[in-house]
C-alpha cells in the first residue's frame, strides 16, 4: 500500500484517508510503514477565526505554490461537529479551481476520535499525504477551540489567519492562537483598517513574553480574493520550515505528539477494562477522587 502511496496513485490514498477518518483498526498495524515512508513535506497548518479567509487563502497558496512547480496537499479538518459539514462543503466549492488539477489533493475530514483524537487522526492523515509526496501539505482548521489549537501543534508552521473586521486581536490571544502562530495573515487587505491591524499586531507582538517575543512572527497582509500578498505569504512559510526543522522545535513536536498518544492509549485502555464502569460510579459517588480513579485504572 504504501508503494502505492509512493507511486503518486490518488485512489490508494483516498482509501486509507477515509479508512484514518473513520478510526478503522487495521490503520494502526500500517503507522510504523506510513511514518517511514515520510518524504519530508512541509506540513502547514492554517487556522484562525471562522470567515477570516482560510479557505479562500488556502486556494490562493495552492495557486502560488502550483506556480513553483510543488504538488499540494489539503486536508480540511472538521472539528467532529455536525453542524459545520456545510462549511465544509463551502471549502470545497470554494476550492474547486484546483479540483481538476492532478498534482492537487484535497479532503475534508471529520474525526470520529477512534484512533486517538483529532490530532491523532490529523498527523497520520498528514504522514499519508506526505507518503504520496505531496509538499507542502495544508491543514485547515477553525481555530475556535482547544482541539483545533491541537491540530495546529500537529503542523511544523502555523498560519493564523485574522481578518481586519474580526477587529479584536485581543480576542485571539486569549484563545491561545498567537501562542501557536508562526507565522500570521492579516487577511482581506483590501478593507480598510488591514494595515492598521496589523501595525496593531507587531506592535502587541513586540511587548509580548516568552517565545512570541524571542522570535515575533512575521505578521503579512494578503487579500485571498485578489492574490495580494500571497507569494509573500508563501515565502515567509517557506522561510520558517528551516526553523521549523531545528532540532529543539523537532523535539518540542515529538514530545506534545507522544504525550497525546499515552493519554489517547491510556484512556482508550482504561475505557476497556472491567473496572471502567465501578471506578467511574465511584467517583460520580463521591467516593474517590477523579486522580486516584485514573491511577487505579491506569495501575491495572
Ligand atoms: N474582501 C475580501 N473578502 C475575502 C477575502 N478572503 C476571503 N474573503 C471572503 O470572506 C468570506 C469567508 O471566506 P472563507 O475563505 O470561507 O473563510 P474561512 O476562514 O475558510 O471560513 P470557515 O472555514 O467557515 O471558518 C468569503 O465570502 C470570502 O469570499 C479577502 O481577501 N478580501
Ligand atoms: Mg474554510
Amino acid at each position: 500500500m504504501v508503494d502505492e502511496l509512493a507511486a503518486g496513485e490518488r485512489r490508494p490514498l483516498a482509501r486509507l484517508l477515509t479508512r484514518i477518518e473513520n478510526g478503522d483498526p487495521t490503520v494502526r498495524p500500517l503507522l510504523p510503514q506510513l511514518f517511514a515512508a515520510g518524504r519530508g513535506g512541509h506540513v502547514v497548518g492554517i487556522t484562525g477565526p471562522p470567515g477570516s479567509g482560510k479557505s479562500t487563502l488556502v486556494s490562493a497558496l495552492i495557486g502560488e505554490w502550483r506556480r513553483r512547480g510543488r504538488r499540494v496537499g489539503v486536508l480540511a479538518v472538521d472539528p467532529s461537529s455536525p453542524y459545520t459539514r456545510g462549511a465544509i462543503l463551502g471549502d470545497r466549492i470554494r476550492m474547486m479551481e484546483h479540483a481538476a488539477d492532478r498534482d492537487v489533493f484535497m479532503r475534508s475530514m471529520a474525526s470520529r476520535g477512534e484512533l486517538g483524537g483529532i490530532a491523532a487522526t490529523t498527523w497520520i492523515a498528514a504522514a499519508a499525504l506526505d507518503a504520496a509526496g505531496y509538499d507542502p501539505i495544508l491543514i485547515e482548521t477553525v481555530g475556535a477551540g482547544q482541539s483545533e489549537v491541537e491540530v495546529a501543534r500537529v503542523a511544523e508552521t502555523t498560519v493564523v489567519v485574522e481578518a481586519p473586521e474580526m477587529g479584536d486581536e485581543v480576542q485571539a490571544i486569549k484563545a491561545g492562537l498567537l501562542e501557536v502562530a508562526d507565522v500570521i495573515a492579516v487577511n482581506k487587505g483590501d478593507r480598510p483598517g488591514a494595515d492598521r491591524a496589523a501595525r496593531q499586531l507587531r506592535a502587541m507582538l513586540s511587548t509580548a513574553g516568552g517565545r512570541v517575543a524571542r522570535q515575533p512572527p512575521p505578521v503579512m497582509v494578503t487579500t485571498a480574493t485578489s492574490g495580494d500578498g500571497v507569494a509573500a505569504l508563501a515565502d515567509a512559510i517557506e522561510k520558517h520550515r528551516e526553523a521549523a526543522r531545528e532540532p529543539i522545535a523537532a523535539r518540542d513536536r515529538a514530545a506534545h505528539q507522544v504525550r497525546r498518544g499515552l493519554a489517547d492509549l491510556a484512556a482508550q485502555r482504561a475505557v476497556t477494562t472491567d473496572a471502567w464502569e465501578s471506578t467511574v460510579d465511584a467517583v460520580a459517588r463521591r467516593e474517590l477522587d477523579p486522580m486516584t480513579a485514573a491511577e487505579r485504572l491506569l495501575d491495572r
